[in-house]
């Protein structure tokens, strides 16, 4: 922070001596917890927890005051619309919710309750707010972007004044149980209960209702404290709509882990959150907040949301996706109540209940009915989108921290790593290269020749990411500002006009993109010729976006602000990230006519179909090993709810690693989907080649290996963008019938590789447990030595300082790349080693997915997309797509390609019978031999036999025959 203050302007370093006066004033742990609301704080959380509790009190007795009307009730090429009827008093008063249940082709069902009076805009608002009547009903236009269509075979197998029951879903295999009075619906697959809503009442849409002005000694009937204003820390939140959350119970019966919810920091198995041992006391939350100095474990919001469940148990996964963008909190409990043990035969089972609450917007959610996890995550994917196929150079290393001071020592830094032999692909500009913190400047003293700066990064194919925030400096004289609020394209506060506040820059306004004309003006900023200094290697990073505003209410927007289309920022608060993210991926696909790259943009705060668009890290964390070990579980979450293209910094932002920290953080980065080593700008400079020895040379290591399994990596992101596959899969996902693994959230599996890591997370620790998930056979990754393993075996594993326990699972294969270079550029066109890991039969199968990793020229046919396979002796690669690829017409790329070879072939837990000299290669109608070399088992070490010089094109047909 002091060298901030030292290079800001005078104003802003009094507003930042205030704000750090301010938090020094506060109590330490105050900092943290207490700037964010609890449940009882937020009053529509409060109110909801209170109506759960008073219908658990109520027991039998309790009577959900929701009922749908039968005769409303039309099934209508697959889709169900009826009124539910809400009681709201004990005259009988009732209020009217349009209802849908849309059953869609994949197999999804989809349950929307929007409240009648404000969808006709029946409603008055208070304070002369200018805000919409009906509830947001916009979410849907930036989130989901395809799979809705509709099944017109859904059809009602039985109808009654009670009840109507729609089957459904592939093979009419689900069933909707729809109860009417009052309103419950389960779920069914086979016969059996999967997903029920509201079985235990706890739905609730706080319906419109005008304000009554008590007279003078009169009480009101019931508690409205948090009904019209709310105040927290200060801020007093006007709500000219009054309360209108929403809320409802979902219950997983005889599922007892469910996972998802991201981004929060405790286990990957969610933790119970009303209180008992080892449970929270809290619900967890969701609304994008810049957290200062997170802590760990806690149910607390941070700086993204996806909400998206999934509940798992023995061969069985169903989801939920709750599509709103308010501030949400869910409840977890999980008890052996509400199972039938005869319909279900699970008697000693344990059933899940979550209770979901949102402020504002419809009741929106779709219920997926697996039965795999990976059913699951295709079917959400095919909603809300799959992973962008990135840019390859962002699977590489990044090299950041806050800040490189200058452009020289950005080019000291390029010129060391390439001195000390390690690979790195991205260096990072944080808030200090520009000019008083205005965007789209540069510093005229420290960054005066940023085009020389980026064409030495170019010279080795590396690129420079540089930060942009949503926060405009207001400062006059700046034409981005000026620009900006004279087109009106920035969020107004509650009195409808311009809204400001402070950020880096001081006093700042939001650029507000939801607006699809501040879209059209942001592109218009990051053309190379306005913003100048930029080059075809410069990328962005998305920071601050939550929005975080260092003077408003929870460190974000007033809720009552308005964005474009007159919706409060309530109605909107989780998508913003998305937006802004949105805008900035928009104006790099048009930052030069005829340019079409992809984009690579970073992005702090996220939301569902945030995958989209680029990456995503955890923030601002701390350099401790608890924080490394939390990353893990973190990382996993991401890529369960679709969005797995995530790391963490590594090393730590806050404070100052010790070098064994570094070191295993290193081992661990190479292991996350997004590699990036950061630090605070008052931490310690620690690039790699600072560290000494040994650590230097154990990063460089840790780095090496992440680049020679690059091709690994990019076939993984490959997957996640066709089926939406989590790039890392943790064990409940990859066995999804081994109990003993659901809760393992400290190892994980690369894509579909075989290669299982448990990275070292604790000081001092010199070896780790594995918990194998089968009776294959597995080799260590680097000594091949064969692991004395049966499957639920906690397999001890030395990891000395310089050793990732890595093994690698029989029946695969693994493409890799093995000549250390400066970046993955210079690897573009070197050519390829497979290891094979035998399986136990003697089989072993891959798969490898290439293509030009900058263009959409792949969406063309311009890939190579192999499967590898070992069966009866015979090593063979075919297309995976069963293409022709001789009828494919290459394009530069494809053709430079058709000279790569697969260079080397190693196969671990070779079979004696293929101890000999040579093999016979045969590819595209020709043959010839490649020399082995046979090395028989030893000690506990795998037989193996390396073929060197192969010689076979890596995008043609071949096969080599081993015996
Ligand atoms: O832009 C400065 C930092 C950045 O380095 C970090 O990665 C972000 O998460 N940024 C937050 C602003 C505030 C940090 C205290």
């Amino acid at each position: 922070m002091r060298s901030t203050i030292g290079r800001s302007s005078g104003w802003t370093a009094l507003l930042f001596l205030l704000g750090a006066l301010a938090v020094l004033l506060q109590p330490a742990a105050a900092v943290k917890e207490n700037d964010f609301k609890k449940c009882h704080q937020s009053g529509f959380c409060k109110r909801n927890r209170a109506y759960a509790d008073n219908a658990a009190s109520q027991g039998s007795n309790w009577n959900s005051p929701y009922t749908v009307i039968p005769e409303t009730t039309s099934l209508n090429a697959g889709q169900i619309q009826a009124t539910i009827i809400k009681t709201i008093n004990e005259k009988g008063e009732t209020v009217r919710l349009p209802l849908t249940i849309s059953f869609l082709q994949s197999g999804t069902a989809r349950v929307t309750v929007d409240e009648e009076k404000r969808q006709k805009k029946e409603i008055v608002l208070r304070d002369n707010s200018a805000a919409r009547k009906e509830r947001y009903n916009e979410v849907e236009d930036w989130v989901i972007v395809g799979g809705l269509e509709l099944d017109h075979t859904a059809k009602i197998s039985f109808q009654d004044k009670t009840q109507v029951n729609v089957q459904y879903g592939p093979e009419s295999k689900y069933e909707a149980v729809i109860k009417f009075s009052p309103f419950e619906i389960d779920f069914k697959r086979d016969g059996a209960s999967h997903v029920k809503f509201n079985d235990r009442g706890l739905l609730n849409v706080e319906h419109w209702r005008p304000k009554i002005e008590n007279k003078e000694g009169e009480e009101a009937s019931d508690d409205e404290s948090t009904w019209w204003d709310e105040t927290f820390g200060g801020n007093t939140d006007s709500k000219p709509r009054g309360p209108e959350s929403l809320a409802l119970d979902i219950t997983f019966p005889g599922y007892e882990h469910v996972f998802g919810i991201p981004e929060h920091t405790g286990p990957l198995s969610l933790k119970q959150t009303r209180g008992g041992e080892g449970n929270y006391e809290e619900p967890y939350r969701m609304y994008n907040s810049d957290v200062f100095e997170y802590i760990l474990d806690s149910p607390m919001t941070l700086y993204g949301s996806i909400p998206f469940m999934q509940a798992h148990r023995k061969d069985s996964s169903v989801g939920v996706f709750w599509l709103n963008v308010a501030e949400t909190w869910v409840d977890i409990t999980k008890g052996k109540d509400n199972v039938n043990p005869l319909s279900l035969g699970l008697k000693s089972k344990t059933s899940t209940h979550t209770h979901w609450i949102s402020e504002a917007g419809l009741l929106d959610v779709f219920v997926f009915m697996g039965p795999t996890p990976a059913d699951l995550t295709k079917a959400y994917g095919e909603l809300t989108g799959f992973t962008a196929m990135p840019q390859e150079f962002a699977l590489g290393y990044h090299q950041c921290r806050w800040n490189y001071i200058s452009d020289d020592d950005v080019k000291d830094v390029d010129r060391k790593m390439d001195k000390s032999k390690i690979p790195y692909d991205v260096i990072w500009l944080d808030i200090e290269y520009t000019d008083g913190k205005k965007y789209f400047t540069w510093d005229p003293h420290s960054f005066q020749d940023p085009v020389s700066m980026g064409e030495q990064l170019d010279a080795h194919g590396r690129k420079l990411v540089v930060i942009i925030d949503p926060h405009i400096k207001n400062e006059d004289g700046y034409k981005i500002v000026s620009e900006m609020t004279s087109k009106d394209l920035a969020v107004h506060n509650k009195e409808d006009k311009l809204y400001e506040g402070w950020c880096w820059p001081g006093s700042s306004h939001w650029v507000d993109c939801f607006n699809p004309k501040a879209i059209e003006w942001w592109k218009t900023l990051f053309k190379y010729d306005y913003f100048k200094g930029t080059l075809e290697n410069t990328f962005i990073w998305n920071d601050m976006n939550e929005p975080s505003v260092f003077n408003g209410p929870e460190t974000t927007m007033p809720k009552d602000n308005l964005h474009f289309g007159n919706w409060e920022h309530r109605d909107i608060h989780n998508l913003n990230g998305l937006t802004f993210h949105n805008a900035t991926f928009e104006a790099l696909l048009s930052r030069k006519k005829g340019e079409l790259r992809r984009p690579f943009v970073l992005t702090r705060s996220f939301y569902a179909g945030s995958q989209r668009l680029g990456a995503m890290w955890t923030g601002d964390n701390q350099a401790e090993w608890s924080h490394l070990e939390a990353s893990i579980p973190m990382i996993l979450n991401q890529g369960l709810a679709g969005f797995p293209f995530a790391g963490a910094d590594v090393g730590g932002f806050f404070g100052n690693p010790e070098k064994d920290l570094i070191a295993r953080w290193y081992q661990a980065g190479a292991f996350y989907p997004f590699f990036r080593g950061h630090a605070h700008i008052d931490a310690r400079r620690r690039e790699p080649y600072l560290l000494g020895e040994p650590y230097t040379q154990i990063v460089t290591a840790a780095l090496r290996l992440r680049y020679s399994l690059l091709p690994a990596w990019y076939t993984a992101f490959y997957q996640a963008n066709r089926d939406g596959s989590p790039i890392l899969r943790p064990m409940f996902w990859t066995h999804p019938s081994e109990e003993a693994g659901f809760a393992i959230e400290d190892q994980a599996f690369v894509g579909s590789t075989g290669l299982l890591v448990k990275p070292v997370v604790q000081k001092d620790k010199e070896s780790v447990e594995i918990w194998i998930p089968d009776d294959e056979v597995y080799y260590d990754y680097f000594t091949y030595q064969v692991q004395k393993t049966h499957k639920g075996k906690h397999l001890t594993v030395a990891a000395p300082l310089d050793r990732i326990p890595l093994l690698m699972r029989g029946g695969h294969m693994i493409p890799r790349r093995d000549i250390p270079r400066r970046s993955s550029a210079m690897m573009r066109f070197d050519d390829y080693t497979l290891v094979v890991a035998v399986s136990k039969t003697g089989t072993a199968e891959g798969e490898l997915y290439v293509d030009d990793g900058d263009s959409f020229d792949h969406e063309q046919g311009q890939y190579i997309h192999r499967k590898f396979s070992l069966s009866d002796n015979t090593l063979t690669s075919v297309d995976a797509e069963g293409r022709d690829t001789n009828a494919i017409k290459a394009g530069e790329w494809l053709k430079n390609m058709g000279e790569v070879r697969v260079d080397k072939i190693v196969i671990v837990g070779a079979s004696s019978a293929w101890n000999q000299k040579e093999v016979q290669v045969e590819s595209d109608g020709e043959t010839w031999t490649a020399k082995v070399h046979y090395t028989a088992a030893k000690g506990g070490r795998a037989a193996f036999a390396t073929m060197g010089r192969v010689g076979a094109k890596i995008g043609a047909d071949w096969s080599v025959k081993l015996a």
